[in-house]
């Protein structure tokens, strides 16, 4: 008798990508989505390339997911380019990483800017070459004003750093008596963080089937919504990071809904 309403419910009807974005964007969307972008190595290895030739491949990844997310409403992109683990890495392949936020910027700011993005970064520049320093500070300035979505570098970052680092502020503030121990709370701890203007992540996403947070945002996940996925960054498109929303989607339905007896 309900057979006709439950195929309705049970049958899965194939849909453009265009309708699954529409129907996306009609639901909550992550403000905050940060991302670990892993498997550059892997796809390059896979082809017979040099490791250098998934960087740059990884690095029209990013582009692709930058104009993705601004589309989808998303209102800061964290992606980790460079760990302060990275430095350990064959010098020949530092030096071609620090090429890339340059190379980066000189093909796709102009995009940046007619797209309203602002960039910004966190982690530590000083040790980053100048060259690099100064591509990221020109992108800075240029889109300083641009007040739509975030796109912020984890540049030479790493999380137990930048929390050793507000925990150094925070001490020399009370050494100072600028505050009192009372004041050392979960705010004025996440107001130390070098993302203090910034919401924590909501979701993040880690590419290539690697399972761990790598010194990434440690205090700023505690409540995201973690996706792990196979693809390779390289292969990471909209259809993939569509996949990884709408999982979100439902994800955090159930929990606004309380429907079982779930902890945030
Ligand atoms: C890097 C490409 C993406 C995959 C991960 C490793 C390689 C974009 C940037 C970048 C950074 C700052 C900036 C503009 C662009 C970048 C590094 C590596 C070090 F202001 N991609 N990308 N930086 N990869």
């Amino acid at each position: 008798m309900f057979d006709k309403l439950l195929r309705k419910k049970t049958t899965a009807v194939p849909s453009t990508l265009q309708e699954r974005l529409t129907i996306a964007k009609e639901k909550p969307m992550p403000t905050h989505v940060a991302i670990i972008m892993d498997g550059n190595g892997r796809w390059a290895k896979q082809r017979k390339l040099p490791r250098i030739a998934g960087h740059h491949e990884g690095m029209k990844t990013v582009r692709r997911t930058t104009l993705f997310a601004n589309e989808l409403g998303i209102r800061v992109l964290t992606l980790y380019a460079f760990s302060t683990e990275n430095w350990k890495r064959p010098k020949r392949e530092i030096d071609f990483l620090m090429k890339l936020p340059g190379e980066f910027l000189s093909t796709y700011l102009p995009e940046l800017v007619e797209n309203n993005v602002k960039v910004e970064m966190i982690g530590s520049a000083e040790l980053l070459p100048i060259h690099t320093k100064e591509a990221i500070q020109k992108a800075m300035e240029a889109t300083a004003h641009n007040d739509g979505m975030i796109l912020n570098f984890a540049m030479n970052y790493g999380s137990r750093f930048e929390i050793a680092e507000a925990v150094k502020k925070l001490a020399s503030q009370l050494s100072e008596n600028t505050i009192h121990l009372d004041d050392l709370t979960e705010e004025t701890v996440s107001g130390a963080m070098m993302t203090s203007h910034l919401p924590d992540p909501d979701l993040l996403i880690r590419t290539s089937g690697e399972v761990r947070l790598s010194n990434f945002m440690l205090w700023q996940l505690a409540y995201a919504e973690l996706a792990f996925t196979d693809v390779l960054w390289p292969d990471f498109n909209e259809a993939s990071m569509l996949g990884v929303i709408e999982d979100y989607q439902k994800r955090s339905r159930r929990f606004g809904s309380l429907e079982g007896d779930e902890i945030k």
